[in-house]
């Protein structure tokens, strides 16, 4: 049985549910490589030092350079806010370790290219933490998409609703700082959306979009605080310098038309990530806040009985599913990166390339880009534009 040793950098919401992948996945994947939990890393050594005790870590360090030349490491998770993501993935990339990367790559494009570049010169593998993806009922939209049975594919039609910072004392917090995070909704949220779209249905070849910042100004944060974090309107304030809210249109190459709003200020919607697909043979809708079931309906279907249908995706015949429980027992966020970590082990296990990869994240920095031209040029750019 192969493993490979990982060195994770970050160790919050997102390296807890690495961590908890990494830990999970031997129990119901067998025959898959071995994760092998070496070496955590964060700044704060109290921080750091429990999460490593709690998730299940060998040991760690608090200087990621230390961690991704470290001789025991193979592979690099880099789960850290986006603007380290950079800096960390091109010295790994240097030091000929594998790369997993949480989305969006990069703070801009250039940057994103840069470090795909930089993947491919050291000849190392490269993945880009797109989980949706890994949903056994959007695996089933995408059999049913692909394989013809939704016929030609007229639209895509996605929306990605949160609500975590709607009230205006929330404080500001590195998601809503552009030198951070690189933008707000739009890379946080929208940056899935795209991906799901690529996955589903193929490449754009055109978009125009529109974003707002509803809250100019936030109260400073005490700390790097995350999405339950509390703020005071007596605080000093400084200004939100990414976007609330990005809405979009797109064109594919297929001839399908796409419509995306992701969002930070829809009241009721903790994190609905929901998508349509209508083709000339039926259509299918997700929502990933009923992450188990996917709608399905065909126009085949007898007139007297047409109506969407409740697919429960967790039979053994479902992507991953066999792994699991019995047929209805049903999966959580969490699964999806225990999937996604399935398919980096198979990659690294087999020699090849993982999907999502860099190449995937590139992909979704030229559609970000693109959005972002359109919006400050108030027209329609197309994605080899940028
Ligand atoms: C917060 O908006 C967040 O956790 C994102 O950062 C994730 O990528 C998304 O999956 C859920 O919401």
């Amino acid at each position: 049985m192969k493993s490979f040793n990982v060195g994770m950098v970050g160790y919050k919401f997102m390296g807890k549910a690495h961590s908890h992948a990494y830990k999970d996945l031997h129990m119901f994947f067998p025959q898959t490589a071995v994760p092998k939990m070496k070496l955590i890393c964060g700044r704060d050594e109290n921080g750091v030092k429990t999460a490593a005790e709690q998730f299940g870590w060998e040991g760690y360090v608090t200087d990621w350079r230390e961690l991704v030349t470290h001789p025991d490491i193979d592979i690099v998770d880099i789960n850290a806010p986006s603007d380290a993501h950079k800096e960390i993935a091109l010295a790994a990339a240097k030091a000929g370790k594998h790369l997993f990367c949480e989305k969006p790559l990069a703070l801009t494009l250039a940057d994103a290219r840069e470090m795909l570049e930089a993947a491919e010169a050291a000849g190392v593998k490269h993945m880009v933490g797109f989980n949706y993806r890994f949903a056994p009922a959007v695996q089933l939209a995408k059999k049913l998409a692909l394989s013809g049975r939704l016929g030609q594919i007229y639209h895509f039609r996605a929306w990605f609703l949160q609500d975590w910072i709607v009230d205006p004392t929330f404080p500001l917090v590195w998601r809503l700082q552009k030198e951070i995070a690189g933008s707000g909704s739009h890379g946080d949220l929208g940056a899935h959306l795209i991906d799901l779209a690529h996955f589903l249905v193929g490449d754009m070849t055109e978009v125009i979009g529109m974003s707002e910042t509803f809250v100019k100004e936030r109260p400073l944060p005490s700390s790097m605080t995350g999405l339950s974090a509390k703020g005071s309107k007596d605080a000093p304030h400084g200004p939100v310098t990414v976007d609330d809210a990005t809405l979009f249109m797109a064109r594919f190459a297929n001839g399908a038309l796409g419509s995306f709003e992701a969002t930070r200020f829809a009241p009721g919607h903790r994190c609905t990530n929901s998508f349509e697909i209508n083709g000339s043979k039926g259509s299918v809708k997700f929502d990933f806040e009923r992450l188990n079931e996917l709608q399905v309906y065909f126009t085949s279907d007898d007139e007297d009985v047409q109506g969407f249908r409740r697919v429960l995706a967790t039979d053994a015949s479902h992507a991953y599913m066999d792994a699991w429980w019995p047929a209805g027992h049903t999966i959580g966020y969490e699964h999806t990166f225990v999937h996604e970590v399935v398919e980096l082990m198979n990659a690294l296990a087999e020699d090849r390339q993982p999907l999502p990869n860099f190449v995937d994240g590139v992909k979704c920095q030229e559609v970000l880009e693109a959005v972002d031209q359109s919006i400050e040029q108030r027209r329609w750019v197309k994605i080899s534009e940028v």
